[in-house]
């Protein structure tokens, strides 16, 4: 079902890092446990305690230097080398896909590893040592504030016309690790659907949209993909 010239779009979110070590959001250890969302994945959240936001996101960009991607990053690198169109769409802010070897790559939700300036919006890797304390780092351009380069709730995702685009155009459509709770990524699945695309499930649970898929793999992905990938790409 899955020749060099079909037309693939995957979706990520953060169950294809949990087994390099990443807490997920909403498993029983996840992340928003220690803080409510709001208090740390919003502007307002922002704006009302900065050094509670900073500090949740310094934590979570050190962790990146501590962990590695996993086999079921290694296998999406295998296909997309294999096939002719490919696009990785990834809810996930760490960069264990790129490092992984992934070329054709959006992060909807932005990037840990990624600061931005709230005045001039100059957006900068920084990732030394010097740019992970809880201190406040000032933009390199002008003088304003960095925060992180992440899109928090009610903030417009990334690459929103690429993916949409990409998903009219697509043959299979496949989500990987992600619950379905999150919008507008938790909607690719019927946009891919309405354009008569294949469309596959990996999850470890069956997430609340399972229904909606034509196949659905339950299980670890790191397990899973490597085996999909090898029989696809045969
Ligand atoms: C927007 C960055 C508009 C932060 C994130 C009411 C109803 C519907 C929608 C809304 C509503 N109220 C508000 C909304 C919109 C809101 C939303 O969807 N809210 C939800 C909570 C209801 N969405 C937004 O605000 C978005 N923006 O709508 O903007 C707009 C329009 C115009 C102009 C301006 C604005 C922005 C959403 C982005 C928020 N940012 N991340 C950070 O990371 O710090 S979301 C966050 O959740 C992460 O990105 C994460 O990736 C994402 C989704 O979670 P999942 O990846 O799915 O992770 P989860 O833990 O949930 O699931 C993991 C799954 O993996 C589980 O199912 C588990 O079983 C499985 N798993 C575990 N281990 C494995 C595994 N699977 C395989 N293998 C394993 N080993």
């Amino acid at each position: 079902m899955i020749s060099k010239d079909t037309n693939v779009v995957i979706l990520t979110g953060a169950g294809i890092s949990a087994e390099s070590g990443i807490r997920t959001f909403r498993d029983s250890n996840g992340l928003w446990e220690n803080h409510r969302i709001e208090e740390v994945a919003t502007p307002e959240g922002w704006r009302a305690n900065p050094q509670l936001v900073w500090n949740f996101y310094q934590q979570r960009r050190r962790q990146l230097l501590e962990v590695e991607p996993n086999q079921g990053h290694e296998a999406l690198v295998r296909l997309e080398n294999y096939l002719e169109n490919f696009l990785l769409v990834t809810q996930n802010v760490d960069d264990l896909h790129e490092r992984a070897g992934s070329k054709n790559l959006i992060h909807m939700h932005g990037e840990l590893a990624k600061l931005r300036c709230e005045s001039c919006h100059h957006v900068e890797t920084l990732m030394d040592e010097e740019h992970l304390k809880e201190t406040f780092l000032s933009c390199s351009e002008g003088e304003g504030r960095l925060r992180p380069h992440i899109v928090w709730f009610n903030e417009m995702p990334m690459g929103m016309a690429e993916i949409e685009k990409a998903l009219s155009e697509c043959d299979v459509f496949i989500a990987i690790g992600t619950s379905g709770h999150v919008y507008p990524a938790a909607n690719f699945l019927h946009t891919a659907k309405r354009r008569g695309a294949h469309t596959i499930g990996i999850n470890l649970e069956p997430p609340e949209n399972v229904h909606f898929f034509d196949e659905f793999f339950q299980g670890k992905a790191g397990e899973i993909l490597p085996l999909l990938v090898e029989k696809w790409t045969r």
